[in-house]
């Protein structure tokens, strides 16, 4: 493709506009959190739409938008996701993780079972296409992991705006879900991420994020 130049779209907001809508979207944005307990009730296809469609704006590598994002609702095809995730983390939790890890996880109050595969309306499975794959033509794709990580962080962010809840959940391995999905084989599973309502009574644990001063260095 030949480099193309067009004239940029750009609002020029006022001062009071930016800082007003940079501290309404951090407002909303701190009030997110990862679920572990979902309701069953459904939820409009049209807000996981819109969030996959708003994760497929996101920068990549070369622009080649090295994702697909498998919508999940089927009760069956989500029941075998389950068991294959809990089969994977019953392994991973009782011999797999070392005492470091399982310690790192103790705030999380997490265990091997994983019932919010099958209770939240749609799991959203996010597969990273490793290389390009077209017949039998394969191209390098440049920086895979790290734009599929920021389409993930819209996604979640449209879903949260949207007013629903979700998990960023990696079971490991992940291997299984590209089985399952008979997805192509330059696809791998990058996480799989339920999403609905919580249940009622929903908890989750006391977690505290780092200050701004922790995280910001100015030079
Ligand atoms: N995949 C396991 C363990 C786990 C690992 C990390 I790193 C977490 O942040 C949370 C959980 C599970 O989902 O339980």
């Amino acid at each position: 493709m030949p480099y193309t130049p067009i004239p940029l779209e750009f609002e020029r907001l006022t001062p009071g506009e930016q800082l007003a809508r940079s501290q309404e979207f951090l407002e909303h944005v701190r009030t997110r959190r990862s679920v572990r307990q979902f309701s069953r009730e459904p939820v409009p296809f049209e807000l996981v739409a819109n969030a996959v469609a708003a994760a497929g704006t996101a920068p990549s590598g070369a622009n080649q938008q090295p994702w697909t994002f498998v919508v999940v609702s089927d009760p069956a095809v989500k029941r075998r996701i389950r068991l294959a995730a809990e089969a994977e983390e019953r392994e991973a939790y009782e011999h797999r993780m070392t005492e470091e890890w399982l310690r790192a996880l103790e705030p999380l109050g997490t265990d091997w079972r994983k019932p919010h595969i099958e209770d939240a309306p749609y799991v959203i499975v996010v597969f990273e296409q490793a290389y390009g794959l077209e017949g039998g033509r394969r191209w390098k794709h440049y920086y895979a992991k790290e734009s599929v990580g920021i389409a993930v962080g819209l996604l979640l962010t449209s879903l949260h705006l949207a007013g629903l809840a979700t998990l960023t959940h990696t079971p490991s391995p992940m291997r299984f879900l590209a089985e399952i999905l008979g997805r192509p084989r330059n696809e791998r599973a990058f996480c799989l991420i339920p999403v609905g309502y919580p249940a009622d009574g929903a908890t989750v644990p006391k977690l505290e994020k780092k200050a701004l001063g922790e995280i910001l260095i100015g030079v």
